[in-house]
């Protein structure tokens, strides 16, 4: 029974390999547990005999990847074929959403699976499940016995409903993926003519969907061949289940049996007693066998969560020159691709003045901006606070920027990368007509690694920042150049000299943190009352950047002395030691404005003097000519 589970964002079917003993059930599930790649294969538990028959059922999940953005978890199951375990058959067979009929094709063995094929059918017909309408396909294993029966014998015996078949032979794994791409493909087709919501879109087939699952799962669409070398993917669902030749992953259990006692005897007698005893037995170790499965799937995904949270980590405690910016921002961006199991990915960047946009393979630039209408969404969804998905249906303008792109998606999910006070990044994970969308549950992750990520987005921030204020330094270093060396060729007296009080030359720059002093209030010097502010002002902030650099808080203080009718304005910087780091000290305009003032003091016919104190505080000393 399809378990459809919309929170969840999963679909679960069950697939019975049924069929007579020894006919190649458990090979079957075994070749394609052990050709599926490690992302998409669960561990493969298997309750045998000593002589390794099966005796309960063995039981394979695998991830067939997205449909109609739901996950599809594939849950196979293969019952025992020997008589006496009839009840554990009828157990495997509940909730059954198709069927592969492995049948032997042995000529002494064939009224085995005639006998089968009948107690199948019964099996069905008592859990009220058509056995002309369940989707099922034929197998014709072992056809590379001697002596085997010709397939259309077989077919006009088991397959009057004409059902697919194939013929097999499981153990070189001919056959095994064709019919197992054959059931999933009757299964899609029940589930999308079954619900509305899971109907595929105009111009997709049951077909194609099909082939791409398989491709994804197994990497191929035949095991008859040796495997290609495929690369091991990045995170594997379960590190000590990883995509090999081997089979690590597969658990078998081997029970003790009546039957391990009588090697080579008859089969223990089978009473309506024991029977039922059996099927209840039966029926336990199922459930427990399945609810296992689902604990195992279930430490695999934390385990993968904790793994993308220790990459995120490493990306956010790197040293921040240890790689280029571009080539960390793409790992930030890869973080989230793998968290989110997207098929596309952009990240639009707001650390710097203007947005940039980083795509990934395949994508080139960001297929939502690229509308008007996404462009403008795109913006709107700079006030997000935590992730969400939107599906191309949820509107005709979403619908035409996603899927008329190439490549083409059917939903995306935004990834708001924040700092305490703002959007530093934009993450959009594009997702595929046969992708799964993340969960709540996955968007709860995916806004988890974002603020983890936030952290080297938000150094990267800084460092823009960095690079634009040594811009504007460059730029003013510049025009401060520009401005002395016009200042130098002005004859001097086209200057305006005119009696200044020096009280009102500096009055305007006292503020907080700054202190101007001057004792005799009525002191005149002859000149320019605004070059002169400029020049006082520059030879302030020249102390205030100073002590700045030096980690503490500007204290500057401005002097006036009259001598002899000369007045003397001492300029002295300072600071309070503050907690503040130093800024790193970039190239400074202190020389270009410097030579400003020079130019000034000098069209006044005065001198500038500058040093460094004790404390190795900055001061200056202007020494002018008195009115
Ligand atoms: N020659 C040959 N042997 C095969 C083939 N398929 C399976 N076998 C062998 O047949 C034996 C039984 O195979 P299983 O896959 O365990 O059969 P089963 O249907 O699971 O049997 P039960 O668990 O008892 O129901 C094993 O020794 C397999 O190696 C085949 O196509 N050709
Ligand atoms: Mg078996």
């Amino acid at each position: 029974m399809v378990d459809i589970n919309h929170r969840e964002r999963t679909i679960k079917v069950k697939i019975v390999y049924y069929g007579p003993a020894v006919g190649g059930k458990t090979s079957n599930l075994k070749v394609l547990f052990e050709r599926a790649l490690g992302t998409r294969r669960g561990q493969f538990l298997s309750i045998n005999s000593r002589q390794d028959r099966t005796i309960l059922c063995d039981l394979l999940p695998l991830r067939s990847g997205g449909f109609r953005g739901y996950e599809l978890k594939l849950q196979l199951a293969a019952v025992p074929g020997q008589a006496i375990y009839a009840a554990s058959r009828r157990v495997i067979l509940k909730g059954v959403d198709g069927i592969v009929f492995v049948a032997n094709s042995a000529t002494d063995r064939w009224h085995e699976s005639q006998q089968s094929f009948q107690e199948m059918t019964g099996n069905l017909l008592a859990q009220q499940l058509d056995p002309r309408r369940i989707p099922l396909v034929l197998q014709y294993n072992k056809r590379d016995l001697p002596e085997v029966m010709p397939i259309a014998d077989l077919s006009r015996a088991l397959n009057d409903r004409r059902a697919p078949e194939f013929p097999a032979v499981a153990t070189r794994g001919e056959g095994v993926l064709e019919t197992f791409s054959c059931i999933l493909s009757l299964v899609v087709d029940v589930l999308c003519r079954s619900f509305a919501t899971l109907q595929l879109p105009p111009g997709q087939t049951v077909a194609a969907w099909t082939q791409q699952a398989v491709e994804g799962m197994f990497g191929a669409t035949r095991l008859d061949q040796p495997r290609e070398p495929v690369q091991p993917e990045a995170l594997a669902l379960d590190p000590d289940v990883a995509a090999s030749d081997e089979s690590p992953g597969h658990l078998k259990l081997q029970v003790f049996t009546a039957q391990d006692a009588l090697v080579g005897g008859a089969a223990a007698p089978e009473t309506r007693a024991t029977d039922s005893l059996a099927e209840s037995y039966a029926e336990a170790s199922a459930e427990l066998g399945l609810a296992v499965s689902e604990l195992r799937e279930e430490r695999d995904l934390l385990r993968v969560r904790l793994e993308e949270v220790q990459r995120a980590l490493e990306l956010a405690t790197e040293e921040p020159g240890q790689t280029d910016v571009e080539t960390r921002v793409r790992a930030i961006l890869q973080v989230l691709v793998r968290a989110s199991r997207a098929s596309g990915a952009t990240l639009l960047l707001y650390t710097g003045e203007a947005a940039q946009v980083l795509a990934l393979s395949p994508l080139v630039g960001d297929p939502l901006s690229r509308t008007v209408w996404g462009a403008a969404h795109v913006d709107e969804l700079r006030t997000l606070a935590e992730p969400r998905v939107e599906e191309a249906d949820a509107s005709l303008e979403l619908a035409e920027a996603l899927r008329d792109g190439m490549p083409s998606f059917e939903a995306v999910a935004f990834v708001p990368l924040r700092s305490a006070e703002r959007l530093l990044g934009l993450a959009l994970l594009y997702f595929g007509p046969y992708a799964a969308l993340p969960t709540r549950d996955r968007l709860v992750h995916l806004g988890f690694l974002a603020r983890v990520l936030s952290g080297p987005l938000e150094a990267l921030a800084a460092r823009e920042a960095a690079l634009a204020g040594d811009r504007l330094k460059v730029l003013s270093r510049a025009s401060a150049t520009a401005v002395a060396s016009l200042l130098t060729r002005l004859p001097p007296e086209l200057a305006r000299r005119q009696p200044l009080r020096i009280a009102d030359v500096l009055g305007p720059l006292r503020m907080p943190g700054i202190s101007v002093d001057v004792p005799s209030a009525t002191a005149t010097v002859p000149g320019d009352a605004a070059l002169l502010r400029f020049a006082f002002a520059s030879l302030v902030r020249q102390c205030e950047t100073d002590a700045l650099e030096r980690g503490q808080i500007p204290e500057v203080s401005v002097r006036v002395e009259e001598k002899e009718g000369a007045v003397s304005v001492h300029i002295t910087g300072g600071g309070r030691a503050s907690v503040m780091s130093a800024p790193e000290s970039g190239p400074d305009l202190s020389d270009a404005e410097l030579s400003v003032v020079q130019s000034i003091v000098g069209l006044h016919g005065g001198v500038l003097v500058s040093g460094r104190g004790e404390g190795q505080a900055v001061h200056f000393t202007v020494e002018l000519v008195g009115a």
